[in-house]
């Protein structure tokens, strides 16, 4: 078993909504057992910053896949909740995003699968939640000055 944290995030539709929806689900696919998440907090839209308030939240799961297998169970929920990647510009609102942040504290630099995920650092909401959902801190990113 690895530890991993993942984020979820929503600024479109019903979003508490989506993100329970999203936990259930990635419970559902099996390999992937709930160990602790943060709280569900609300935050300005950070990179495209015309779009609505984000809610966001940090699972910390145990998982038997592999960082490849648990982005494809990342996207799987995504798609099973009908997102549509090819609809809205880049980094623009979403009913739900689910992202690996953490992964074993493993560095991967991969075709699609970047760990830890490459925009944490910048984030400092993300670094918060991670911490309240219990990462170690030797798995976080140092700060980066915005
Ligand atoms: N996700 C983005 C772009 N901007 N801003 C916030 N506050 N929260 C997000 O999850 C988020 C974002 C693209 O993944
Ligand atoms: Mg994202
Ligand atoms: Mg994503």
């Amino acid at each position: 078993m690895r530890r991993a944290f993942l984020s979820l995030g929503s600024n479109l539709g019903d979003r508490v909504e989506m993100l329970g929806a999203a936990r259930s689900a990635l419970i559902a696919r099996g390999g992937i057992r709930l160990a602790a998440f943060s709280p569900v907090i609300e935050t300005d839209p950070v990179d495209v910053t015309d779009q609505p308030q984000f809610l966001n939240q940090v699972l910390s799961v145990d998982t038997h896949l592999s960082p490849h297998g648990l982005l494809d169970a990342c996207l799987g929920v995504e798609r099973a909740m009908g997102r549509d990647r090819s609809a809205g510009p880049r980094r623009g609102p979403r009913t739900i995003d689910v992202d690996i942040l953490l992964y074993a504290g493993l560095s991967i630099d991969e075709p699609g699968l970047t760990v830890p995920h490459p925009r944490l650092a910048a984030r400092p909401f993300f670094v918060e939640l991670c911490r309240a959902a219990g990462a170690p801190e030797t798995w976080l990113p140092a700060p980066v000055a915005a």
